[in-house]
């Protein structure tokens, strides 16, 4: 395929209500929109996970623009490709800053999809119809606003609850959730607020049967968790110090987690997401994709990636509602049952509601 025209849009989509997690609070949903187009105007979709500020991760919104318009566009505008897996290589000399690398590459991948008319899912291999969808609530200002939150979404059908936590906002927290809705499927993801020191606290999460604490320590961190692993009954599943293979087999090898959370942005896009996938999957770890408050373009990739067979425990992929009062996609995503249709229809299997993208467009700019 040949890319010959490449546009980069600033999206700012205000969320339903504030995000609060370990590192701080989002307002709006800020990412750069990919849109990559060959030369018959077929034209494919990406988005930047990343935050306006490094506080997940050492990117930013910026910083991907930056990455994207100086170093990843050059490397694939005007170039032929025969196939999406080559961003791998291709991208491989820069290092890091994998949310920019995966928007791009996100968005060759729809447009090859697109090309060979079958559906993302389809073009990834993906085996599932529909796939099991959990949920990700924020901290809330107290307990009794989190019981609201966790009565919501079990009674919207999503298959996990997935709650933030943080020092001060944690054993109670579980406790409280725990006596009011019994033996749901539950679990904690406490993004890296925790250092060793609060081992004896931590393990007082293992009362609770959690599925999974997700990163309770550095973010950069694969042996303090193997030391934390051994202490804890309760499976650790690791999200932001996950990146590659390497990372993979070195965090199961220490004994570090007996999960991983995929993240499509973070490990640097679908080829990744799906070699991280294939690794796990060999190894019998369990994996599920995990989310960064994506627009439906994101959610659609996570749907796609999370059609893989590996993905066994259901993902952060909730509906467009969960976040949105208006998607930039349409159909909106929806949950029902507990499940997420894949779309059938060629690349991502959404279409963009150009309207309501217009009005949602801080700036664009074109690369030909
Ligand atoms: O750690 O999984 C995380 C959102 C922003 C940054 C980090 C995380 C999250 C979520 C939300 O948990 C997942 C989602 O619903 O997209
Ligand atoms: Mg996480």
């Amino acid at each position: 395929m040949n890319i010959s025209r490449i546009v980069l849009r600033h999206v700012a989509m205000p969320l339903k209500s504030p995000f609060v997690t370990s590192f701080g609070t989002t307002t709006d949903k800020e990412f750069l929109l990919v849109e990559a187009y060959d030369e018959q105007g077929l034209v494919g979709y990406g988005e930047t996970t990343s935050m306006t500020g490094p506080y997940y991760n050492e990117e930013t919104l910026k910083s991907n623009h930056h990455i994207l318009r100086d170093f990843l566009i050059p490397l694939v505008l005007h170039k032929t490709i025969q196939h999406p897996d080559e961003c791998m290589e291709l991208f491989h000399p820069i290092k890091r800053n994998n949310m920019a690398k995966a928007a791009l590459e996100g968005a060759i991948w729809d447009l090859y999809a697109k090309q060979q008319n079958v559906s993302l899912s389809r073009a990834i291999n993906g085996e599932k119809s529909r796939i099991p969808v959990g949920v990700s609530i924020g901290i809330q200002p107290d307990i009794t606003a989190m019981l609201k939150q966790v009565e919501q979404f079990v009674a919207q059908g999503y298959q996990r609850m997935k709650v933030k936590i943080k020092p001060g906002a944690d054993i109670d927290v579980m406790a409280a959730i725990r006596r009011e809705f019994g033996d749901i499927p539950l679990m904690a993801d406490a993004n890296s607020a925790y250092t060793l020191a609060d081992i004896d606290h931590l393990k007082q999460l293992d009362e609770f049967n959690l599925m999974m604490i997700e990163q309770p320590l550095g973010h950069d961190d694969i042996i303090d968790h193997a030391t934390l692993q051994r202490e804890m009954t309760t499976p650790i599943c690791l999200d932001e110090s996950i990146h590659t293979v390497d990372d993979a087999r070195k965090a199961l090898d220490l004994g570090s987690c007996r999960i991983i959370n995929i993240k499509v942005g973070r490990v640097g896009g679908l080829s990744h997401s799906r070699a991280i996938h294939d690794y796990c999957h060999d190894r019998g770890i369990p994996v599920w994709c995990g989310g960064m408050l994506e627009s439906g373009v994101g959610r659609a990739h996570n749907i796609a990636i999370t059609s893989l067979p590996g993905f066994t425990l259901p993902g952060d992929t909730s509906g467009s509602d969960r976040y949105f009062d208006q998607d930039i996609i349409e159909p909106a995503v929806t949950v029902q049952d507990g499940f997420i249709e894949i779309p059938t229809t060629p690349g991502i299997g959404y279409n963009l509601n150009h309207k309501r993208l217009d009005a949602v467009t801080l700036f664009s700019e074109t690369y030909k």
